[in-house]
């Protein structure tokens, strides 16, 4: 089973698109297992995109992640990667297909609604930088048997 590291960006919770972003992980069938809003601190933000440092983006999308709050979720789910990333759509919402997060509210790369890990160890690795042991709950679905 999966994990994968959400975040619902500044401009997407300035919008009010907070519950939009959410029912569209929740209704393809991720499961929500941690969920809290919070104001990111630059430490937060630098070590999240550490991957980028250096690029010419990089001051700028740190600047734009902190600048106001966000809703971080833990999400789980068998290929929660892959299946994340499709519903959020490409990173450049002109490239994002219609029907996708970024393809259906964004324009601007730099202004792209949300956030998905881009892979198994780096959703392991962000669930855990964002949220304790003890902010992250295992639960069943019980009414539900054809979501697994
Ligand atoms: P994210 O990490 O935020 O989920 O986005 P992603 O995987 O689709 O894209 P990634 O390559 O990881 O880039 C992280 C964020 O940096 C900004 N970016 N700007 N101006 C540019 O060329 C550029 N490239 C990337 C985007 O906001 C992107 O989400
Ligand atoms: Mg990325």
């Amino acid at each position: 089973m999966e994990r994968t590291l959400i975040i619902v960006k500044p401009d997407a919770v300035q919008r009010g698109l907070t519950g939009e972003v959410i029912k569209r992980f929740e209704q393809r069938g991720l499961k929500i297992v941690g969920m809290k809003f919070i104001h990111m601190t630059k430490d937060l933000a630098q070590k999240h995109y550490a991957v980028h440092e250096g690029k010419p983006f990089f001051e700028g999308l740190v600047t734009y992640i902190t600048s106001a709050p966000v809703v971080v979720m833990a999400l789980e789910g068998n290929n929660a990667i892959a299946a994340a990333r499709k519903t959020i759509g490409a990173t450049r919402p002109t490239e994002a297909e219609a029907g996708t997060i970024r393809g259906d509210y964004g324009m601007e790369i730099g202004r792209n609604l949300v956030h998905g890990s881009d892979s198994v160890e780096n959703g392991e690795l962000e669930v855990s930088n964002f949220f304790t042991e003890a902010e992250l709950f295992s639960w069943d679905r019980s009414t539900d048997p054809w979501i697994i």
